[in-house]
């Protein structure tokens, strides 16, 4: 009987530690190649974006490459910034995509998944979200 109890202490610790960690801030300096592109790479998963705060550089380009974790529940990524130069939405899959964008205005700005099922909570308030941090 007080295995069980034991058991029940552990599991109750690994499930709150496991949602820490997906909402745990992971922050990512975009790296700038040769050709003057901010490359970050994002991976998508049930249900987080590692990382989920990307910092790029204003009037510069960015190419960010999204994949997604295999599994069956199907994730995108999205961002609705127009003023900023920040829009794009697509579909991640476990073949990396490409999604290049400039950002134009100094801030920070929101991405997620738009992704729902039926009557459950969005992906994007069970963690799939993250911003870019646009900086001089
Ligand atoms: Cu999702």
């Amino acid at each position: 009987m007080k295995n069980i109890k034991y058991l029940l202490v552990i599991v109750a610790v690994s499930i709150t530690f496991g949602s820490a960690l997906g909402a745990e801030p992971n922050k990512t300096v975009a790296t700038i190649d040769k050709d003057g592109v901010q490359n970050v790479d994002i991976i998508g998963g049930s249900y987080f974006f590692k990382p989920n705060h990307i910092v790029v550089k204003v009037n510069t380009p960015v190419e960010l490459k999204v994949s997604k974790e295999s599994g069956l529940i199907p994730h995108d990524i999205v961002a609705k910034s127009p003023e900023a130069g920040i829009e794009f939405k697509a579909e991640l899959s476990t073949d990396p995509k490409t999604i290049k964008f400039k950002p134009t205005k100094v801030g920070t700005y929101p991405f997620y998944c738009s992704k729902k099922l039926l009557f459950f909570k969005s992906h994007r308030e069970k963690g799939m979200e993250g911003v870019i941090e646009v900086v001089p």
